[in-house]
């Protein structure tokens, strides 16, 4: 990762994308656990864009979708300011917030990176639609909006459709997958390493295979890192926890190899919930694995 010499943060204290209160706070939780001092112990220059403003409490329900229109009104402005990161050629780093952000992030990236491969690390796909969603939450669809599809108030933020091809997209961890989910992935072909490839083939090899898939081909790869991808012992503070999760270790393993290989361009870290946590505990987890993917050494 040491193309770049500037990380800019960007904080979105986004509860919007579902209904439990806490996530908003992830920002601040990771800020708490030390994260702009581990950055700059790392030799990057860091510049701390704060939070952006999110209008709550939402209260529209348009299309069965929950708090569509705020948060419409924040993922825009999020794909502003990430492309006010991106034009300076600073490594944009997300803080969530619910995942629904990635729709704001990924509309900003985008701008500049047509071609842009996406690794989706999370327990679940969210590749749901308003359509086929069990909850209505649209922090359970990003994925599909990203690819184009869903709700076209979604998709059409930032103005390109669809911001990543389903070629260019990995999922790692996946164990928790509905059935529109599972028939989206079977059309699009998406490339998916669920916990069982993971347990049959180990993560050195998952990631060999990630890092293959995207090397010389994409122009830029955006790491979108849900916390509930690693196992609830590791890190409990998360709204949506599934049993049987990746280590914090092999997490670790995953992104010390993704630094190593250069190719992460931008990477959120999104669904730390402090209220359900134990003392900091996933925060202090998330700022850890930052310090891996920024290309941090053991020795
Ligand atoms: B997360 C769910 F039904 N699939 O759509 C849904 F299981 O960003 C969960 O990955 C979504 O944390 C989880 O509501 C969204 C559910
Ligand atoms: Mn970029
Ligand atoms: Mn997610
Ligand atoms: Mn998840």
């Amino acid at each position: 990762m040491k193309k770049f010499q500037k990380v800019s943060v960007i904080g979105v204290p986004m509860d919007l994308g579902q209904k439990r209160r806490g996530v908003d706070m992830g920002p601040s939780a990771m800020r708490y656990a030390g994260l702009i001092e581990e950055i700059q112990s790392l030799d990057f220059e860091v510049e701390d864009y704060g939070d952006i403003y999110i209008n709550r409490p939402g209260s529209s329900k348009e299309d069965g979708l929950r708090n569509l229109e705020e948060v419409i009104k924040a993922s825009e402005e999020l794909c502003r300011k990430v492309c006010e990161i991106e034009a300076e050629q600073s490594f944009p780093l997300i803080l969530g917030g619910d995942h629904s952000i990635s729709i704001g992030s990924i509309a900003g990236i985008s701008q500049r990176h047509h071609n842009l491969g996406v690794i989706w690390y999370d327990a679940h796909p969210d590749l749901n639609t308003e359509e086929t969603s069990p909850s209505g939450n649209i922090h359970g669809m990003p994925l599909a909006v990203n690819l184009g599809i869903g709700h076209s108030r979604l998709t059409e933020i930032g103005g390109i459709v669809p911001k990543v091809k389903p070629e260019n997209i990995v999922i790692i961890g996946a164990r928790s997958i509905d059935e529109g989910e599972r028939e989206l992935i079977k059309e699009q072909g998406i490339k998916v390493f669920t916990m069982h490839e993971i347990d049959r083939i180990g993560m050195t090899k998952v990631i060999e295979e990630t890092i293959e898939h995207f090397a010389g081909r994409t122009d830029g790869v955006h790491l979108s890192f849900d916390l509930d991808g690693i196992d609830p012992l590791d890190a409990p503070g998360v709204g949506t926890p599934v049993l049987g999760g990746i280590s914090y270790r092999e997490s670790h393993l995953a992104l010390e190899m993704l630094a190593e290989s250069q190719l992460i361009t931008s990477a959120e870290f999104v669904e730390i919930n402090p209220i359900l946590d134990n003392k900091n505990q996933t925060a202090d987890v998330a700022v850890a694995l930052v310090s891996s993917l920024l290309g941090k050494k053991l020795l």
